[in-house]
C-alpha cells in the first residue's frame, strides 16, 4: 500500500478551478516555489473531481477497493504502521511568547520553527501533485463559520477531506475577493513519513498550521483537530465564542420538547456512540438526534450557549462498532465510506474487532498481512477509522445546517475512570462546572500514541487541542459563564466505573438514555428529576433515575452512584496537585473551587 504517490495529471476541467483571491494565490506560489511540485491541482469538491481522484488513488493503490456490493462506493486505506495515531509529542503550539502556549503545550518559537519547517518542506513535493483544497468549517451561513485553505500532497486527504468539511467552491465564495479576508493558510506534507521528520505546528498568531512527515487523518486533516480545535480554540477566546471537544445531540420527548446537549470527552471514549444512541424499548417515543460526533463551536446568544458543528462527516474509531453498539454508525458506513486501517477480509469486505457475526477464517490485517483466527496480532489497529458524510446519518437532526446553532440545555464532561467518579452528577453551579471540567481526568486510549490505561488529567478533554494557555482558558470559560443570562447546567458523567470483580458496573451505549433523561429532566425549568445535595454536586439517588426494564441489581446501582470518601481525598490532592503542576496559571476562582468541595466534604464526615 502507498502513502505518498507520484504526480497525477487530470484532464482539462478537472483540476483548474483557481480562486479568485490574490492572497490565496499568492500564499499558493509562494509553498509551490519552496515545495516544488510537478503540478497544482485546484479542488473544487464536485463528484467528477471525486471520480477522478478515486480512480487515480485505485491505479496508485493509495486506496484499496471495496466489495461494492457489500460496501457500494467505499474504500480502505492503510497508513504507514508508523504513523496511526495522533503525535501529542510532536504537536506544537507556536505562540509569539512561551507563556501564551502555557503549561500543557509543547512551545517552539514562530521563527525558528518557521525556518525550520521550511527547510523540511524545500523540494520535498517534487515528482509529485500538490493539491490546494478550499473548505469551510461550519453551515454555509453561520457567523461562526470559517474558510480554510489546506494544501496538501496526500491524495488520501484531499478524498478525507471532501467528507469531513463543506469543499471547494462554497469556500470560494465565502471567502471573496477580499485580499484582506481571515481564512486558515494549512500546508501538508506527507515528506517521507518519517517519526523523526513529523511535526504538526500551529500558529495561532497567523493563523496557520503546517503538518509534515504524517499521513494520519488526526495529524493531517487540518480542518479538524488543528483548526476547528487548536487554531479554533485560540479565535474563540480573541473573539468571544467557545471551540470544543464536543459532540452534540438533540433530545426530544414523545410530546415532542427537545433539549440539546453538548459532551466533552476524550478520544476514544464513546462520542460517536452517545451522539448516535437509539434509546433502549422503555423510552418509546424518545427520539436522539446527532447535530455532531466530536467538535462544538458555540455562541452566546439571547444570554443562552447556541452550537454548530463545524465538521460535515465522521472520522470515527471503528473497532467495537457493531448493529449492537452502534446501529446508526453502522448503517452510516455501509456506503460511500474510506476505511482506515481495518482489516479486509477474502470477499473485500472490511472487518474489525466487535464487529457483529463471527470473524472471518482468514483476513488480511492492517499491515497488510495474512491474519487467521490463531493470529497474536489484531486485524484493525484499535485506532482504525471511518471517514463518512454526516448526511449518511439516519439520526441526523434537522437543524445541523442552522446557521444560528441549536441552543444547548446542558453541558456534559465524560472520562472514563474504573472507580471514583458516580455515574452522574450535576454541578452546584457555572464555576463550579467549570471546575469539573477543569479536573477531568480519563484513563488514556489508543487514540494518541503512549501508553493506554493512565489516569491523566485531560481538562475540558481539550488537553491535546487547547491552542493556548489552558489557565487563560479556564478563565475564559469562567468569563462566558459571566455573560449567560440562561446558562446551561454542567454535569458530569462516568459509563466506566468498575465494581470489585473488575467489571462494568454500568451497561452503556444505548441504557445511557436512562441518565440522559434524568440530565435533562434536571434541565427543565420546573426541575423534574430530583437529586441530593452531596459533597461534589446534585447526585441522583437509584429512585431518581429511570432504571425499570433494565437488567442491574441494588448493589450495582448503589455502587455507579456511590461517593467513596476515602477515593474522594485522594481525587481532591490530584485536583491539587494537577492544578500545582501548571505552575500557577488557574483563575483563583478555580482554586476556591477546589476548597469548596473539600470543606464540604469536612461538614459530611
Ligand atoms: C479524534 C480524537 O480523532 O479525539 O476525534 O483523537
Ligand atoms: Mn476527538
Amino acid at each position: 500500500m502507498k502513502n505518498v504517490a507520484p504526480a497525477i495529471f487530470p484532464p482539462n476541467g478537472i483540476g483548474d478551478t483557481k480562486p479568485a483571491n490574490q492572497a490565496v494565490l499568492d500564499w499558493v506560489d509562494e509553498i509551490a516555489g519552496l515545495t516544488q511540485p510537478e503540478n497544482i491541482f485546484w479542488c473544487d469538491g464536485s463528484e467528477r473531481e471525486n471520480e477522478f481522484l478515486i480512480a487515480e488513488s485505485l491505479k496508485q493503490n493509495v486506496l484499496i477497493e471495496l466489495n461494492q456490493k457489500k460496501v457500494p462506493r467505499s474504500y480502505l486505506h492503510r497508513s504507514d504502521p508508523n504513523d496511526v495515531a495522533r503525535v501529542e509529542q510532536f504537536t506544537f503550539v507556536c505562540t509569539a511568547t512561551k507563556e501564551e502556549a502555557g503549561p500543557t503545550n509543547n512551545w517552539s518559537e514562530p521563527g525558528e520553527t518557521y525556518t525550520k519547517l521550511r527547510g523540511l518542506l524545500k523540494g520535498g513535493m517534487r515528482g509529485r501533485t500538490l493539491f490546494v483544497i478550499p473548505y469551510i468549517m461550519g453551515p454555509p451561513d453561520s457567523p461562526l463559520t470559517k474558510v480554510g485553505f489546506e494544501i496538501t500532497d496526500s491524495q488520501y486527504v484531499v478524498l478525507n477531506m471532501r467528507i469531513m468539511t463543506r469543499m471547494g467552491e462554497i469556500a470560494l465564495k465565502r471567502l471573496g475577493n477580499d485580499p484582506n479576508a481571515e481564512w486558515n493558510r494549512g500546508v501538508h506534507s506527507l515528506l517521507d513519513i518519517s517519526p523523526e521528520r513529523r511535526f504538526i505546528c500551529h500558529f495561532p498568531q497567523d493563523n496557520a498550521i503546517i503538518s509534515v512527515g504524517s499521513g494520519y487523518g488526526g495529524n493531517v486533516l487540518l480542518s479538524k483537530k488543528c483548526l476547528a480545535l487548536r487554531i479554533g480554540s485560540y479565535l474563540a477566546r480573541k473573539q468571544g465564542w467557545l471551540a470544543e471537544h464536543m459532540l452534540i445531540l438533540g433530545v426530544e420527548s414523545p410530546e415532542g420538547k427537545k433539549h440539546y446537549v453538548a459532551a466533552a470527552f476524550p478520544s476514544a471514549c464513546g462520542k460517536t456512540n452517545f451522539a448516535m444512541l437509539i434509546p433502549p424499548e422503555h423510552f418509546k417515543g424518545w427520539k436522539v438526534t446527532t447535530v455532531g460526533d466530536d467538535i462544538a463551536w458555540m455562541q452566546i446568544r439571547n444570554g443562552r450557549l447556541h452550537a454548530i458543528n463545524p465538521e460535515n462527516g465522521y472520522f470515527g474509531v471503528v473497532p467495537g462498532t457493531s448493529y449492537k453498539s452502534n446501529p446508526n454508525a453502522m448503517r452510516s458506513i455501509e456506503h460511500d465510506t474510506l476505511y482506515t486501517n481495518v482489516a479486509l477480509t477474502d470477499d473485500d469486505d472490511v472487518w474489525w474487532e466487535g464487529k457483529d457475526g463471527d470473524p472471518p477464517a482468514h483476513a488480511i490485517d492492517w499491515r497488510g498481512n495474512d491474519w487467521t483466527l490463531n493470529s497474536k496480532e489484531k486485524a484493525a489497529h484499535p485506532n482504525s477509522r471511518f471517514t463518512t458524510p454526516m448526511r449518511n446519518n439516519l439520526a441526523l437532526d434537522p437543524d445541523v445546517e442552522k446557521g444560528e446553532g441549536v441552543p444547548i440545555s446542558a453541558i456534559i464532561f465524560g472520562g472514563r475512570r474504573s472507580d471514583t467518579a458516580p455515574l452522574v452528577y450535576q454541578a452546584f453551579d457555572w464555576a463550579h462546572g467549570v471546575y469539573l471540567g477543569a479536573t477531568m481526568a480519563s484513563e488514556t486510549t489508543a487514540a494518541a500514541t503512549g501508553a493506554v490505561g493512565k489516569v491523566r488529567r485531560d481538562p475540558m478533554a481539550m488537553l491535546p487541542f487547547c491552542g493556548y494557555n489552558i489557565g487563560y482558558y479556564f478563565q475564559h470559560w469562567l468569563d462566558i459563564g459571566k455573560k449567560l443570562t440562561n446558562p446551561p447546567q454542567i454535569f458530569s458523567v462516568n459509563w466506566f466505573r468498575k465494581g470489585p470483580d473488575g467489571k462494568f458496573l454500568w451497561p452503556g451505549f444505548g441504557e445511557n438514555m436512562r441518565v440522559l433523561k434524568w440530565i435533562i429532566d434536571r434541565c427543565e425549568e420546573n426541575q423534574k428529576a430530583s437529586a441530593l445535595e452531596s459533597p461534589i454536586g446534585w447526585l441522583p439517588s437509584p429512585h431518581d433515575l429511570e432504571l425499570a426494564g433494565l437488567d442491574i441489581d441494588h448493589k450495582s446501582v448503589a455502587e455507579l452512584l456511590c461517593i467513596d470518601h476515602e477515593e474522594w481525598q485522594k481525587e481532591i490532592a490530584a485536583h491539587k496537585e494537577f492544578f500545582d503542576s501548571l505552575g500557577g496559571v488557574v483563575p483563583k476562582e478555580l482554586l476556591q473551587q477546589r476548597e469548596k468541595l473539600a470543606t464540604r466534604f469536612k461538614e459530611c464526615a
